[in-house]
Parts: C-alpha cells; structure tokens; sequence
C-alpha cells in the first residue's frame, strides 16, 4: 500500500510536468475516452493526422517528457527478465465510463521485450484473448498494485479494459484508475 501511494506521488509529478491529454483515433479523429501521458525518453500517442506513434515530446506542450521515476526503472529490472531498460511508460487515466476497446500492441520495433502493466486505484474490468481478434476471451480484474508482464505468447494477445468499477479503491481521492504500461520501443544496439 505505501509503494502504491509511492508511485502515485511520482505520477502526479509526471503529471504536473505532463499533463494529461485526450488522444484521438487516426483517421476519424474521434477522441479516446482515456486520457494519457508518458514518462520516459519515449511516449506514445495518437492523433487523426499522424495517427499511433511514439515520439520524444508531449502533443500539446511539445516539451519532452519527464524521466522515468526510479522506482518503475527499478521494478523493470526486477521482473521485466529483459537486459535493456525501457523507453517508455505510457500513463493511462480512467474515469467515469472510459474504456480502452479490445487491440494489440504493435506499435513497437522490439516485441521481444515484454509489456510491464502496473494498476492503481479503481478496478479495471479487463478483457484478454488470443492473437486472433476472433479467438475466444476471458474477463479478469486488475486491481490496485496489480503488476504484470506480458511477454512471449501473452505480447501479441488482443486485450482491452471493458470498463472501471467506480468506488472499488479508495487509493484515489478523486476516484478512477491509473494504468501504467513501460515498454521497449526500439531494438537495442
Ligand atoms: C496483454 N492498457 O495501454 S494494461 C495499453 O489497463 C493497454 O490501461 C490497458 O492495453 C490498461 O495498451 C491494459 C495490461 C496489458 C498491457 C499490455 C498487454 C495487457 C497486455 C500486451 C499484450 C497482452
Ligand atoms: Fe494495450
């Protein structure tokens, strides 16, 4: 419970520097009912123009974002089983109604490094599959301090977040719930 009050304080300072921001699907410029921000060399986001990509510097502030905190360098390094350090840490913020519709991570060079997930506040009605949009999938829980990592034949599953349960953590004053998700983006030298 402290390490998690811990690590919400490092992602409200990365907040501050970096504030959150509403991404919008390519093409149809519809907007996400998450909201985002990033930590880390590199951040991912989207927009209808230039649609899903990572890059060094927030879309609205142009600023590059703020470094990574040491204790998500720290807990890579201790679970990830992956020799190079991750580039970024997308921050996901849920309120309300949002939800995160069912998509694989393939934006990345490098899917050989794992996708490290760390859940804070409310929980998070998540939806898992296989590596076919139409293979069958299971619903699951991810609570608070819930950590993950998805690597080998979990990096490729189809995943999504159905929905938040409001009121289900009390981590949050302001209800909701944070997913961080730290990942190599590059293939490394
Ligand atoms: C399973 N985030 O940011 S984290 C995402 O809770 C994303 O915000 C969700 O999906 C969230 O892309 C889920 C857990 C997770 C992350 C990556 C995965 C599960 C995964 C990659 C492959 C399979
Ligand atoms: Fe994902």
């Amino acid at each position: 419970m402290s390490q998690q009050v811990a690590l919400l304080q490092a992602i409200r300072a990365v907040i501050e520097a970096a504030p959150l921001f509403t991404p919008a699907i390519p093409r149809s410029g519809k907007p996400m009912s998450v909201r985002m921000t990033n930590c880390g060399p590199l951040g991912w986001v989207t927009d209808k123009e230039r649609g899903y990509r990572y890059q060094a510097t927030h879309p609205v502030t142009g600023k590059p974002w703020p470094a990574m905190p040491l204790m998500l360098l720290d807990l890579w390094e201790e679970v990830a089983g992956y020799p190079h350090p991750p580039e970024a840490c997308l921050v996901n913020y849920y309120a309300g109604a949002a939800k995160m519709g069912l998509h694989q991570d393939r934006d990345e060079e490098d899917f050989a490094a794992p996708v490290l997930s760390v859940s804070l506040g409310d929980i998070g009605v998540f939806r898992v599959g296989g590596r076919s949009r139409r293979d069958p999938t299971q619903k699951f829980d991810l609570r608070s301090g819930d950590v993950f990592v998805l690597g080998d034949a979990d990096r490729l599953a189809y995943h999504g977040i159905d929905r938040i349960l409001p009121g289900s953590s009390d981590l949050l004053p302001e209800g909701g719930r944070f997913n961080l998700t730290l990942r190599r983006v590059t293939q490394p030298s």
